[in-house]
């Protein structure tokens, strides 16, 4: 059934944009027209029984019993196409899809309907130059076969974090009034939208679960259902963000307790009943002993009890876990220096390696901390050989900018898939994820009229999804699509300027947020509670474990084997020796694992306290030009948006002002070290 409604959008995709352009669709089922076919969209037709040989992959299209063409041009002999392309029969999976010129026509061909939704996206990317000699002729699948976002949504307003948790786009896009909002035209936009990125499964609550959102997993499920029917067109499947202590909050047993025979029945048995509602459902989400949510830690059991007792009962219908990594204590005592929340995730899982069920995937935030502009990557990504992992992302700014600030995340994502663990010539963090693993993310989506708060922040949402599908794709690249896509500069008055400035307003967007804000990897110098904007001492005495230990001869965490935490010693050569060491440390990283006095010099040539300064400087002096560059735009984007731009640039200006004031005259007085190039300190 799902894959008969991925049929019909893909011919409805087809159709509407044909009519855009006073084209025509014909289906399979037509009468052979004489007209000849643009693009042809088929799922590799079956070989004839006699033409088979061993050893020849089984007929997909014909295992699935989905149609055979979704799109089919009587004069196109599908036959020889696949001829041409047999080395591809079978090969392309549930999702991937070639393309290919035969003669004038061009040609998607899938295994599956999903490949064709997917290809037909790309024909839409490549815009005339599909249809032309220069079309790229290539297999396309994805690297990563779950592509997956997060939303923090809760069903009902939160007093203090609002509807959506970290949300920066107005309120929910599933939820609203305590219900699946009523505007589904709106849902299958979104679900379209995702797609059209590459994401393949989305969890519609929030990791904190709170009473109603507990709900939803029993009474509530047909809610569940519901935005389970908007997404399901579009080859997305939904997931659930669970509460631990379902068994005790929504049945009144006296015990979650992983082992309990009660607790594993009422599991399974809730578990029935959500796949006999949603058939193609995906799974649960756990925040589990983590800030405040309960988890088996109170009974005495590990997370892999915890995880495994619902694997067990996912696993009968093909169902996973995503168990989160994100477990500190978040009640530590600053005094205690021998604490260090960056070891905890690393130190609660990597033990447990081997002991997860196939179907649970840990899911482990990309750095150690959480999510700060610049960390290192987590070392249990090359912890747990024997786990299936999620890597995640934060799509939505809470610590870079919160959708206020142009801040471009894919290159940073990019050097964090492209991280070697176990150095050059090793796996990437890619090939861990891609290795039975996952990519998910927080998403940034909410019901504003601009989907992200911020129009620019979408290219985020684009980038994750298009890094998850191909993370070697370069960002850049990523960007140029994004682009071409949203503002379709070949149609504007000066598509070279509109292009040029776009790349120079957010290439570079996530250094300039890391010039003006917290500096060389030390972090956390944010607001407590919303996190927005700089207090460099907010968090610094504290329980939650995010420090910097500035005083007046250095700053920095110490964090090697030799003298600090010894979280260092948690990674695989050569990175555990590079960090440990303050001559080989990369500089951006240099105060997250070191505690270095102010006239400390870097590769860079300069003292940390004159970098302070400087890349303070410079951020700002950027944030004034991104300025200017975007004011430059006008008359060629749509004025709304640029309006809406405009306007966040104008708040970006002022809090970027604020972080260079306040971080400079924070190391000026603590160091009492003057700038060398003269310029108020404050
Ligand atoms: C932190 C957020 C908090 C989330 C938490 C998480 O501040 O709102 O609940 O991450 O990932 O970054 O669970």
């Amino acid at each position: 059934a799902g894959d008969g409604k991925l049929v019909d959008t893909v011919v409805g995709e087809v159709e509407r944009a044909c009519a855009g352009h006073g084209g025509t669709v014909r289906r399979a089922t037509d009468e052979p027209g004489a007209r000849p076919a643009d693009l042809v969209l088929a799922l590799i037709p079956a070989l004839p029984e006699a033409d088979r040989r061993p050893g020849d992959a089984p007929d997909a299209t014909a295992a699935s019993g989905a149609d055979l063409a979704a799109v089919h041009a009587a004069h196109v002999d599908l036959a020889a196409v696949r001829a041409a392309h047999v080395d591809l029969a079978g090969a392309l999976g549930a999702e991937g899809f070639a393309l290919a010129r035969h003669g004038q026509v061009t040609v998607v061909l899938a295994d599956a309907p999903a490949g064709l939704l997917y290809g037909l996206f790309e024909v839409v990317r490549l815009g005339d130059t599909a249809f032309g000699p220069e079309c790229p002729v290539r297999v396309h699948r994805p690297a990563l076969s779950r592509r997956m976002l997060d939303h923090w949504d809760n069903v009902d307003e939160h007093p203090v974090m609002g509807q959506v948790e970290r949300g920066y786009a107005g309120g929910s896009i599933f939820w609203r009034d305590g219900r699946p909002r009523r505007d589904r035209a709106r849902v299958r936009a979104y679900a379209r939208l995702l797609a059209a990125c590459g994401v393949n499964a989305v969890a519609v609550n929030n990791v904190n679960v709170h009473a109603t959102e507990a709900r939803l997993l029993t009474d509530r499920l047909d809610d569940v259902a519901e935005i389970a029917d908007d997404l399901r067109p579009y080859g997305i499947r939904v997931h659930l963000s669970v509460t631990f202590a379902a068994p005790v909050v929504l049945a009144g047993l006296a015990t979650a307790d992983p082992l309990d025979e009660a607790v594993r029945t009422w599991w399974a048995e809730t578990t029935r009943r959500v796949y006999a509602r949603i058939p193609d459902f995906g799974g649960y989400v756990v925040k589990a002993d983590s800030e405040g949510q309960p988890g088996p830690f109170s009974y005495g059991r590990d997370h892999a009890d915890g995880a495994n007792l619902l694997a067990e009962a996912l696993a009968p219908y093909g169902g996973v876990v995503h168990w989160r990594a994100f477990v500190y204590n978040h009640r530590q005592d600053w005094r205690d220096r021998s604490t260090d929340r960056a070891r905890a995730a690393f130190d609660h899982f990597a033990p447990l390696d081997g002991r997860f069920r196939d179907n649970v995937f840990v899911q482990v935030k990309h750095g150690p901390m959480d999510f700060q502009v610049r960390e290192p990557v987590s070392p249990v990504i090359a912890a747990m050989p024997g786990t299936r992992l999620a890597v995640e992302f934060q799509v939505t700014q809470e610590y870079t900018g919160q959708q206020r600030h142009v801040c471009y995340l894919a290159p940073w994502w990019s050097e964090v898939l492209r991280y070697r663990p176990w150095g050059e010539g090793g796996r990437s963090v890619a090939d861990v994820a891609a290795d039975g693993g996952d990519l998910v993310a927080v998403s940034n989506v909410g019901d504003d009229r601009f989907w992200t708060g911020h129009p620019l922040a979408q290219a985020n949402l684009y980038a994750f999804g298009r890094l998850a599908w191909d993370p070697a794709l370069a960002p850049e690249a990523v960007l140029d699509e994004w682009i071409d896509l949203t503002f379709d500069p070949a149609r504007s008055a000066d598509p070279e300027m509109l292009r040029r400035t776009l790349h120079e307003v957010m290439d570079d967007s996530w250094r300039t947020y890391e010039r003006y804000t917290a500096p060389l990897g030390v972090g956390f110098m944010v607001r407590p509670g919303h996190h927005y904007g700089p207090d460099v001492d907010g968090y610094e005495y504290t329980p939650w474990g995010t420090y910097h230990f500035a005083d007046r001869d250095g700053v920095g965490v110490d964090r090697t084997r030799a003298t600090g935490t010894g979280f260092t010693g948690q990674y695989p050569p050569p990175w555990s020796q590079v960090y440990e060491s303050l001559d080989r440390c990369p500089d951006e990283l240099l105060l997250f694992f070191h505690h270095v006095p102010y006239d400390h010099v870097l590769h860079s040539g300069s003292t940390v306290i004159q970098h302070i300064y400087d890349t303070h400087f410079a951020g700002l002096a950027e944030v004034i030009e991104m300025s200017r560059r975007w004011e430059s735009l006008a008359g060629l984007v749509d004025p709304a948006v640029h309006a809406r731009v405009s306007e966040r640039l104008a708040e970006q200006l002022r809090c970027a002002q604020e972080w260079c004031d306040q971080i400079n005259a924070y190391f000026h007085r603590k160091s009492g070290v003057p700038d060398v190039r003269g310029r108020p300190l404050h």
